[in-house]
């Protein structure tokens, strides 16, 4: 029971948010009416700010399908996916949700759903089929047909521009990421399909998470293109990565209408304090900068840690100073997507100042195993980013969880799973927007089950059931608790 509150208040309280929500409780339709009101007892303590700009997001590659049409030339995942034995049950994004041709009924599932906003991503090769040289206006127009469908629709379209899908010319010719030529194309593709879109997309992500495509890609050789880079290549592949993204920031302020906004969607490492006492706080605050030195910490600050430049040694990256100040051209927001946390503790004997805290083996987790269920990083991942740089606008770009996902002999989908852990979550945002940090929207991940990499179609993040022969999406009972959180703008 919170202070100043007294028992007979929070008994009356507790009990007219029992009865609203008797009553409010919609049934299963996605469609289900909410009759919940701005600011009804029920969501005393629970609200979001007003004008809290509730998304989904998808990407490219895992969505669209259409792989040979209208001139897309072939990207890094196409080569990976169509690789024996790379993703589960050699799958791959031939077809995917078909999104290519669905996109208006698509559309329209975003629009039952309740979503303000929708985070998708552009296909550098259908866009420049062989990543820089002349652009194919036909691969663009499909993204001016999604964008026109969701405005007619009320819906705000935020575009990333890179999500993973390299096209396959630039690996061959440059080793992708690993050349600077790449960075240089990316840039001039981000100028060019900023001064394309800007007159009706307002927010641009730069690149989405450089944490894994980078690290997944290049290190482990889990995902495209499937190396496994030694140290110093992997530290220079990794620079110019985030100078891919300076320089299409640069590129994108030349070229686009004014009152775009630009930033990035970065899947940083979040340090979550174990016991939340000041000394504790205070590495985790160390931590989020060395944790993440390579990606978010050298574009916000303009410099690499000490500590990694010291630990890297002769295998450091090479770079000018003109370079860390493309790197770190200031943003007009930052995007993070959220998933799980790494527990940390003060360790004066360390030099960072902070020592990792080992998970349990018996640590929670969903299907994918990677994801171990930490609600605390919705708190903690957007208070780190205001607090350390100082961020004015934060984006949750994605947030969401793989669940088994069975379909009932009604054909819908209970995943009281995903319901409860996207409750737990979006309480500590909630915690983190009550307490002023500057969250302006959320995307939730995903709009609808899609390939999931290298899980091919293993793993479901939807919030809507693809049954991927007939391409028929059902929303599951957690597109319902999306729809009410959005209504009511506060959980539900
Ligand atoms: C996000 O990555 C992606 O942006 C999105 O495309 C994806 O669908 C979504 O999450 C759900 O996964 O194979 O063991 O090396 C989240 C971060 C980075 C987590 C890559 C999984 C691969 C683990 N991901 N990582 S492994």
């Amino acid at each position: 029971m919170s202070k100043g509150m007294s028992r007979r208040t929070f008994a009356k309280v507790a009990g007219a948010a029992a009865i609203a929500s008797t009553v409010e409780l919609p049934s299963l339709g996605c469609n289900a009416a909410s009759q919940s009101k701005a600011q009804t007892p029920a969501n005393a303590g629970r609200d979001f700010p007003p004008g809290f700009i509730w998304g989904t997001a998808t990407a490219a590659y895992q969505v669209e399908g259409a792989v040979k049409e209208d001139g897309r030339g072939p990207s890094i995942w196409d080569t990976f996916a169509h690789t024996p034995g790379k993703v589960v049950d050699n799958a791959n994004g031939d077809v995917a949700n078909d999104h290519y041709h669905l996109y208006k009924s698509d559309v329209q599932l975003m629009k039952s759903l309740g979503v303000k906003a929708y985070r998708f991503s552009i296909a550098w090769p259908r866009v420049f089929p062989n990543g820089d040289g002349s652009a194919n206006p036909k691969g663009l127009d499909f993204y001016n047909r999604l964008v026109d469908e969701l405005l007619a629709n009320g819906i705000q379209p935020f575009a990333t521009f890179y999500h993973w899908d390299l096209p396959q010319s630039l690996q061959d010719r440059f080793g992708g990421w690993e050349g600077r030529e790449t960075a240089k194309a990316f840039g001039d593709y981000a100028g060019y399909v900023a001064s394309r879109l800007t007159d009706r997309v307002k927010h641009i992500f730069t690149i989405n998470e450089f944490g894994a495509f980078v690290e997944v890609g290049y290190r482990w050789g889990r995902h495209a293109p499937g190396l496994q880079l030694p140290v110093g290549r992997l530290n220079q592949t990794r620079h110019h990565a985030v100078l891919g993204h300076g320089l299409a920031v640069q590129a994108i302020r030349a070229s686009a209408k004014r009152g775009t906004k630009v930033g990035l969607a970065e899947n940083i490492t979040i340090p979550v304090p174990v016991i939340e006492t000041p000394t504790h706080i205070e590495a985790a605050e160390r931590a989020m900068r060395e944790m993440n030195a390579q990606f978010l910490t050298v574009i916000q600050e303009g410099k690499y840690t000490d500590w990694y430049l010291k630990s890297a040694g002769a295998d450091a990256p090479k770079f000018t100073a003109e370079e860390l100040k493309i790197i770190s051209s200031p943003l007009d927001f930052v995007g993070i997507n959220v998933y799980t946390a790494q527990f940390v503790r003060p360790d004066e004997s360390s030099p960072a100042g902070y020592a990792n805290v080992p998970r349990p083996k018996s640590f929670p987790h969903a299907p994918s195993p990677w994801l171990y269920v930490a609600p605390d990083a919705l708190y903690w991942g957007p208070r780190h980013v205001s607090k350390v740089w100082g961020a004015k606008e934060i984006y949750i770009t994605e947030n969401g969880c793989s669940s088994s996902d069975e379909p009932a002999s009604d054909g819908r989908v209970y995943d009281t799973d995903r319901v409860s852990y996207l409750r737990a979550y979006l309480t500590q945002l909630r915690r983190a927007t009550a307490e002023g940090v500057p969250v302006r929207g959320y995307f939730l991940w995903s709009l609808m089950d899609n390939f999931e990499w290298a899980d091919g179609y293993t793993n479901r993040f939807g919030v809507n059931y693809v049954d991927y022969a007939t391409q028929k999406r059902t929303p599951k009972l957690s597109a319902d608790f999306y729809h009410e959180v959005i209504a009511r703008n506060a959980l539900a």
